[in-house]
């Protein structure tokens, strides 16, 4: 075996060596690593212009303020608490306490100031799908000003301001003169995290949203129940989680608990949108839920286990419409994720009651037909609490007729089918979003980073009115196999190719070059205290603590 050692210094001057050997098990190669033109930049902002010209910053004598013009100040308490953020980013704490301190010089930068352009912040509000995330930063001495439209744009700026800072060997920080002009590729940049086959302590939840903010991810998908717990305390049906959780006190999510998500991920430009994923996926829910299930028939008695939701009865349809009455008042995101998805129909087929609306309704043997009608329904009903939708591919490969402006979440099939899905999607006139390439559970040996990368979710054929039906795309942890102990790393840096792809311009692919960037970036995330994985050997000038 021939090992050779390679070694690269980075624009950090922080020189990394790796030993390199083929044993022919690698499925992806590692890129060439070299510096990148633009440091450790993760995502690559829209338009960049840097200098070589260096300024010094100095923790003592910087600050982040608002711009005196700015149309929000000292009472949006959003900003302020960013400002504070990233100014334990920028001068992490255990240093201000040691020596750094007293050496205080005076910094080149004084400030940044932040300037919030018209003349509603939005500071109170919540993100959206057509939330203005843009913004304009200008690092320069005496002063570096970051100016955005919104405070969604500050906060976007405010990340990107501190990963323009680096430090020397002995710990002082430079930042280059610098002009950026950014904005998102893509309105949609979501992160599923899976909350039913294992359940996830607030502080896991908490700690990736902030990680997902480092990202410029968007958009928290909550897949919160599913068939194997329902930890969502409902206060319209509290026996769902007391019969249905894993325990129904120490695995819930109480009503304040989910507030405080929805806060923590708003004071990130992020969004929560649950997923409360029906008629399939719900074997918890039949435990404090009596007749919800359907009761699967063995010949010609019941089994005593249940299938899908029951879509036959009326009283199915009353406690949806409570139910989802209750979740659209707990989650202000205007959009809800309905599921859909892998509806096995065949305890929908042992049963006599249903065979016999089949017949009535005229549906044949056609199950699908009754999947539809059921979805119908229930679209229906969530209509009526103002929600607008998101739901899995299956609801429309089976038929169903949905509102325009509905969310298609295209998930299954290898690159050719869920190519082909976009294209299918979009002709019909839905807005897409896609999944299929960002499977994050999925794990392999080497560097599986490059394939996420190098997905594009406007790579179909399609007119450009399709391409613009494109609204972003999400990465998805499932949880069959991770839990608190592994989430972290295994969505780190990983998901962070997938930030990347949604945020950056489409012409933003070279391998090289990210691979730069992406394992600075990964050091970032370790210093700043998530456990995020290596790509490959090597170390931080901080590693994990
Ligand atoms: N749970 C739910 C899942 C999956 C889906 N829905 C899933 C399917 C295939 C893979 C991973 C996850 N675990 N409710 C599909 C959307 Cl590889």
């Amino acid at each position: 075996m021939i090992a050779t050692l390679k070694c690269t210094t980075l624009l950090l001057a922080v020189v990394v060596c790796r030993a390199t050997q083929d044993y022919g098990y690698n499925d992806v190669e590692e890129p060439t690593l070299g510096d990148s033109q633009y440091g450790s930049l993760w995502p690559l902002p829209q338009k960049v212009k840097m200098s070589t010209v260096a300024f010094k910053l100095s923790g003592a004598s910087f600050q982040i303020v608002d711009a005196k013009e700015s149309s929000s100040g000292a009472s949006c308490s959003l900003l302020q608490n960013a400002y504070r953020r990233y100014d334990e980013y920028i001068f992490p704490i255990s240093r201000m306490q040691g020596q750094n301190k007293k050496k205080a010089f005076a910094s080149d930068v004084s400030e940044l100031q932040v300037w919030i352009t018209s003349a509603d912040s939005e500071c109170d509000s919540y993100p959206s799908v057509t939330s203005d995330e843009s913004y304009e930063l200008s690092v320069d001495s005496p002063v570096a000003v970051l100016k955005a439209p919104k405070v969604w744009g500050a906060l976007r700026g405010l990340e990107t301001f501190s990963q323009l800072v680096y430090e020397d060997e002995y710990g002082a920080k430079s930042i280059n003169r610098t002009e950026i002009q950014d904005f998102p590729r893509f309105a949609h940049r979501g992160l599923l995290l899976d909350s039913s086959r294992h359940f996830l302590p607030i502080k896991v939840i908490l700690a990736n949203l902030e990680a997902m903010a480092w990202n410029k991810f968007n958009v928290f998908h909550w897949h919160i129940v599913d068939d194997q717990s329902f930890p969502y305390m409902s206060r319209t049906f509290p026996q769902l989680s007391q019969q249905g959780a894993y325990h129904p006190y120490t695995h819930v999510y109480t009503p304040s608990d989910v507030k405080m998500i929805i806060e923590f991920a708003r004071l990130r430009g992020i969004r929560v949108v649950s997923e409360f994923d029906t008629p399939g996926h719900t074997q918890s829910w039949g435990k404090g839920q009596k007749d919800l299930l359907t009761p699967c028939y063995s010949g010609a008695s019941p089994s005593g286990s249940f299938g899908p939701v029951n879509p036959i009865l009326n009283t199915t349809y009353d406690f949806m419409a409570m139910f989802f009455k209750e979740v659209s008042t707990v989650f202000p995101d205007a959009y809800i994720h309905l599921g859909g998805d892998e509806v096995d129909f065949s305890c929908w087929k042992s049963n006599p009651d249903i065979q016999k609306f089949m017949a009535q309704q005229g549906f044949g043997t056609d199950y699908s037909k009754l999947e539809s009608f059921y979805i119908q329904r229930l679209l229906d009903i969530v209509t009526t609490t103002n929600k607008g939708y998101m739901i899995w591919q299956e609801v429309i490969d089976n038929g169903v007729k949905l509102k325009a402006d509905t969310l298609i979440h295209v998930w299954k099939g290898n690159q050719q089918q869920y190519q082909a899905e976009m294209a299918r999607v979009t002709a019909s006139g839905y807005q897409a979003l896609l999944s299929t390439p960002w499977y994050l559970n999925r794990i392999s040996y080497g560097q599986d980073w490059q394939a996420a990368y190098k997905a594009d979710p406007q790579d179909f054929n399609g007119t450009d009115a399709q391409k613009k039906l494109v609204v972003g795309g999400e990465a998805c942890l499932w949880g069959e196999y991770v839990d608190a102990t592994n989430l972290t790393p295994r969505l780190w840096p990983r998901a962070s190719a997938v930030g990347e792809r949604l945020w950056s311009g489409k012409e933003v692919k070279d391998i090289n070059d990210a691979y730069s960037r992406l394992i600075q970036h990964r050091c970032r995330m370790v210093q700043r205290g998530i456990p995020a994985e290596p790509l490959f050997t090597g170390y931080c000038a901080h590693e994990y603590k």
